[in-house]
Order: structure tokens, then sequence, then C-alpha cells
């Protein structure tokens, strides 16, 4: 199949777009290199260093001798879509090129515009340019279960069915999103769901929960084949900052209780995940919703699970109940379905003893990298927050 991942050199785009062309698929990727600037902005980078796209895609070609096409440029260009589409005449598209961070959303009124602006033009206009190009492709999108909130009733794969006052419909689930960011992946749920109905495109939405992990096959390959591991409070999630505070001896940021409960996947099993959306496609019209989850962990068995392995290793660990910088629950009801990715296959790679002692291990490889100013949460979202890093 012909597939042109966008966001090609982020921490799921490089990963993904290398295992498909492993996979037999010929790949292209698009990207503008915004994620980098915005480390730049914010004046953290990743654990490893990371090659610029060019030299990973030449890398690629060298370790595995398959093509990666590169096309460099913003979503929000329409010409610049319209022309990729063109030229590679994909037949799916992956979706992952979005400002991608909760945090970076509610620094200030400039990122919160910034994020939507930037989340929405961008699809709409793939959106429009499939119509016009390839109208028959899948457009698999990387969405997110903060779409939903948490509810304190059971969370389906993207649509309810309801009876009210003696009637039926199955109607998309409620969404409660909390934050600007996660609120980009219900506009666009919505911009996806109307483009299949009125132009019979077909999309994928992936729900996908917290992603974890540092490797993957291929960027075990070579060290320049690296993805951009993030541990800093806008760009890390919270498993992968905790594996870094844990050999970095800085005490594991719990915000609040810790009840807060999250659906999580490797790395590993994104790739999968977005492989089986890709060979089992929806019909021309049809919009259709995964969950993209493999279990479900609050925060605080996440922290005492790295606490456990990192003493295990030596390592001594405190958790530290931090005042919860966000606005959330912090002890909720959680059952989030997801059968549609068990039933194409998906054999997940579950969280073990064994996984959390290999990423801190990888992560103690790099331990002199780590930037420990760039750790503690800063942003907030209620009080007024720095608007840089310039401080630093
Ligand atoms: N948290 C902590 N300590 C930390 C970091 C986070 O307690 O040091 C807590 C947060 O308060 C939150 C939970 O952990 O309750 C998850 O936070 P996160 O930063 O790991 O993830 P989140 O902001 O939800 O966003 C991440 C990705 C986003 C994706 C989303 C999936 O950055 O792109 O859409 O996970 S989901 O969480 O299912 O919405």
């Amino acid at each position: 199949m012909r597939i042109l991942v966008l966001g090609g050199d982020g921490y799921l785009g490089w990963p993904t777009a290398m295992y498909l062309s492993t996979h037999g698929h010929v790949v292209g990727v698009i990207d503008n290199f915004a994620k980098r600037r915005w480390e730049m902005e914010l004046n953290v980078e990743p654990l490893m260093p990371i090659r610029t796209l060019h030299d990973r895609v030449k890398a690629w070609h060298e370790v595995a001798g398959q093509k990666i096409e590169l096309f460099v440029g913003d979503l929000r260009n329409y010409e610049l879509v319209l022309q990729a589409f063109e030229a590679f005449k994909p037949e799916a598209i992956v979706h992952y090129g979005e400002q991608p961070s909760a945090p970076y959303s509610m620094i200030d009124q400039s990122r919160a515009v910034f994020t939507q602006m930037n989340n929405l033009a961008g699809t709409l206009n793939v959106l429009w340019a499939m119509r016009e190009r390839c109208p028959a492709a899948h457009l698999v999108k990387l969405g997110t279960m903060g779409e939903y909130g948490t509810p304190n009733i059971d969370i389906e794969e993207g649509f309810i069915e309801i009876e009210y006052k003696g009637r039926k419909d199955v109607l998309p689930f409620p969404k409660q999103p909390g934050s600007f960011y996660h609120l980009t992946k219900v506009h666009d749920s919505h911009n996806i769901l109307f483009a299949c109905k009125v132009w019979k495109l077909c999309s994928t939405d992936l729900n996908q929960g917290v992603v974890y992990g540092i490797e993957t096959d291929e960027t075990l390959l070579d060290e320049r084949l690296a993805t951009s591991f993030h541990y800093d409070e806008v760009f890390g999630t919270a498993l992968n900052r905790f594996c870094v505070q844990a050999v970095a001896g800085i005490p594991l940021t719990v915000y609040g209780l810790g009840g807060q409960t999250r659906g999580f996947l490797n790395i590993r099993d994104t790739l999968r995940c977005v492989e089986l959306a890709l060979v089992n496609p929806p019909q021309a019209g049809e919009y259709r919703v995964f969950n993209q989850f493999t279990e479900t962990f609050n925060v605080l068995q996440l922290a005492e699970m790295v606490k456990g392995q990192s003493e295990k290793l030596g390592f001594k660990v405190e958790i530290n109940h931090l005042k919860n910088p966000r606005v959330e629950a912090e002890q909720h009801y959680y059952n989030p379905i997801h059968r549609k990715l068990s039933d194409l296959g998906l054999q997940p790679c579950l969280l073990s003893d064994e996984l959390v002692q290999s990423m801190l291990k990888r992560v103690q490889d790099h331990a002199a990298r780590v930037k420990r100013d760039i750790i503690l949460p800063r942003v907030t979202w209620e009080g007024s927050n720095p608007p840089g890093r310039s401080e630093r």
C-alpha cells in the first residue's frame, strides 16, 4: 500500500514510517519540523540525540535498503498538501501532524489559539485535499482517549446507543476533554465525520491513550534511527517522565492524589494498531472510531511500579504528590471499551516489570543528558503561566 505519514518526524510518526516501510508498504512522510521549533522555544530536548529527518531517511535507506519519500512543509499550506497528495498518490494517510501537548496548549492565549488553528486547519486541508486528489484513500487519524474525559458511565468506542423520550438513536459519544489541545481532537473528529458523510471519504479515528516506551524493532537497528523521547513537563507523558525522574534521583511527580486513570499502550502497539487499521479499511463514506489502548492504570500505580523496579536496580526513589497543575478529577470511574482492535487480532505488548526495567536501563544510558530544570510542572490550567522559558 502507498502510505503517507503526516508528522513523520515525531515520536510516533518516525517509528510508524519505518515500521510500515519494513512491512512491505511504500512510505512517504510530510513534516514541517514544528516540534523541533517548539522544543527550542521552551528550551527542552528529547533524551536521546535525534538526527534530522533527512539524515534519518538516509540512514533508513542504508540500514534497511528501503526508501522513504520526504516532503517538507506545513499542513496549513493547502498547495503543499495538494502537491504532496498529487505526487505521492497515497492509498492511505496516517495523520499525526498536530501539536500534541495538553500543557503546551494551556501555557497562554497565543499557544491555545495556535494549537487550535494549527490542528484544525491542517486536518481540514487534509480532508479537502483528499476530496480533490485521493477520495478513495483511507485516513487513519490520531485522535485521543482524552476526547471523552472521565464520565461516570462506561465509554463506548466512538458511538453510544441512546433511548430518549421513547426514541432511539446511535450518536457520537459525549465529549468532555480536559485541555484546549484535547478539544482540537474533538473538533477534528466532528470535521472528519462530516467529510465522510458528505464526500464519502473513509476514516478511522484512533482514540489513543497515553503512549510509553523508547524502542521499537526498527529504532533498535541503528542509533541514528532513535525516536524523540520527551520527559519534560510539556511534551513528556506520565510513565516516560517517571522513568527519567527515577534515574535522575528526582522524586516522582504524581499530580494530586494520583487516582487519575487513563488508558495506556506501548509504542510498539501504536504501530501494530495503525497497521491493523490500515489493512482492514472501512467502507467508502464510513467513519469509525477505535479506542486504542491496551491497559488502564492510575498515575499512582504507575509511580509505584516505577519505584519498585527502580529500587531493584539500585536507584533510591521517592514519590511526591504535587499540587495538581491541571483541572481534572483525581478519583473517578473509568471503564472504556476497547474491543475493535483486539477483534482485528491485536496481541498487545503489556506493561511488565521487565519492560519498566528495560526502559530504566535505556534511560540510564543517557542519564548525563537529563536536564533537571525542565521536569517540575510550571504550566497550570488556572493560574498565569510564564510566556516562555527565557528565565531558565
Ligand atoms: N501526570 C502526573 N504527573 C506527571 C505527568 C502527568 O500525575 O508528571 C498525570 C496528568 O495529570 C494526567 C495523566 O498523568 O492525569 C496523563 O497525563 P500525560 O501528560 O501523561 O498525558 P496527557 O496530557 O493526557 O496527554 C498525552 C499525550 C497526548 C495524548 C494523550 C492521550 O501528550 O498527545 O492525546 O496522552 S489521553 O491521556 O488518553 O488523552
